[in-house]
């Protein structure tokens, strides 16, 4: 017996150190979880004090913002699936009768049509699929008719804006990204509205862009849609390309149509065998020429750090695992992860940090596949820096530039529908939300897997 209980307190006190240092639990992911939600609701209570029925939040001259002129409640559209997450039922009840009894698409304005699908179009199914009430989905499709003439061009690729009652379209310039981030929404419209056309256009948009990749199968970041032209033939993963890549694969894990995967498994290859760049044992994904691969530019950002979600995804977690110490060791760096810097030379290019959600998104995927405490640790740091320099007593402000924390003027809608979602959802029970039930969009809106 003696020995039985000198044998359990040697292990006792062996035990701890058997378990790998980084996989030991050392964060009380509960209180996270509920610290989370509190900087939730402070966030939405400054908006409706000082911008109840405006798009978005201006935290420092307390007053409300709207992108087209008059509001489309984008905040609120935004934030109700969080709130649905988060347990918030009171905020639920009384942003939906706002969003029902007042958003209205039948407005004389050109909006920008990716912009619009990412939070409305998504936010709106995202508000069905979870709340149930069908007056989302009609809402949604009004929208979507609405949407639909920017597809008007020579290619079928959607012109960048549209107005939302003539059909009027503007500027024949597009990149890959706003005109291949279309698929989750549209597809899902069809779905549950029965009608094929929403994911025909945004399919054939997406193979249109992918038809014109170069030999060495990588797309630029500009291109013109009426003549199908490259204007601009960088390549790289950062803003105007970044979400090309992410609903490629997600479009297949959530329509189950085996043509995006296709793209995806070619596509994916080329960025993995053009753009990574190592400096210091430390991966990056740089810039190059579309056609010859030649490196024209070394500079990474807080956009970036969507690839390590998406590469884990897409089941390629080594790469994964090895992009998110990089974008944690950009964010320790800086302080706070600044929009763009150079890696070779550690200069800030972009020094605002506009409270993008990226980071965490990552972090988060990355938990969900490895189990790792690592990547709780990473959210905890993420957390700790945006309050201390972004928290206001009137909500949350990006910041003109990280170094000297200069405040700008502006809580977008996606620090409630994506940061905060994110950090919420990695400290919480997988029981909040099923992860292999849902796809969610690039605005971190959760779309219902069904075909399975
Ligand atoms: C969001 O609107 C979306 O995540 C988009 O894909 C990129 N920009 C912001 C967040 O950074």
């Amino acid at each position: 017996m003696i020995k039985f209980s000198l044998l359990l307190a040697a292990f006792l006190i062996i035990a701890p150190s058997i378990v790998p240092r980084n996989k030991r639990m050392t964060i009380d992911k509960e209180k996270y979880a509920q610290i989370v939600k509190a900087e939730f609701l402070h966030a939405w209570d400054a908006y409706k004090k000082y911008a109840w029925g405006h798009d978005e939040l201006k935290p420092v001259s307390k007053s409300g913002f709207d992108w087209y002129g008059s509001s489309f409640y984008m905040t609120p559209v935004d934030a109700f699936d969080t709130m649905l997450l988060m347990g918030l039922k009171d905020e639920a009840a009384e942003t939906k009768e706002l969003i029902l009894n007042n958003l209205n698409f039948d407005q004389d304005v050109f909006v920008q049509n990716f912009e619009i699908t990412i939070r409305f179009l998504g936010g709106l199914l995202s508000a069905f699929e979870f709340d149930g009430d069908k007056r989302f989905l009609t809402l949604a499709e009004d929208l979507g008719k609405r949407l639909l003439p920017a597809f008007n061009s020579k290619t079928g690729m959607p012109y960048v804006n549209v107005n939302l009652k003539t059909g009027e379209t503007r500027n024949e310039v597009n990149n890959p990204a706003e005109i291949g981030t279309l698929m989750l929404e549209f597809g899902t419209l069809s779905r549950l509205t029965g009608n094929s056309i929403y994911y025909d256009k945004a399919k054939n948009a997406v193979q249109q862009v992918y038809k014109r990749r170069s030999k060495i199968g990588l797309v630029g970041t500009t291109i013109n849609v009426n003549t199908g032209e490259w204007q601009d033939t960088e390549s790289h993963i950062s803003g105007m390309i970044d979400s090309y890549y992410e609903y490629l694969l997600k479009s297949w894990l959530l329509l189950g149509d085996n043509d995006f995967k296709v793209m995806y498994d070619s596509s994916i290859a080329a960025v993995n065998h053009f753009l990574p760049d190592t400096v210091d044992n430390r991966l990056w994904y740089g810039k190059v020429d579309m056609n010859t691969g030649q490196r024209t530019n070394t500079t990474f950002g807080a956009l970036d750090a969507f690839l390590p979600a998406v590469l884990s995804l897409g089941r390629d977690l080594k790469r994964a695992e090895d992009l998110q110490e990089s974008c944690f060791f950009m964010w320790k760096h800086f302080g706070i992860e600044p929009e763009e810097f150079n890696y070779k030379t550690m200069q800030v290019a972009y020094p605002q940090y506009v409270l993008r959600p990226e980071n965490m998104e990552s972090a988060y995927y990355l938990y969900h596949f490895t189990k790792n405490d690592k990547y709780l640790k990473m959210g905890e740091v993420y957390l700790k820096s945006i309050m201390d320099k972004c928290r206001l007593d009137e909500g949350y402000t990006s910041l003109q530039n990280v170094s000297t924390r200069e405040k700008g003027d502006k809580m977008p809608s996606f620090f409630l529908a994506e940061t905060l979602k994110y950090l919420y959802l990695l400290f919480s029970d997988e029981n909040v939300l099923d992860f292999n039930s849902v796809i969610f969009n690039t605005e971190a809106h959760p779309l219902k897997i069904v075909f399975r």
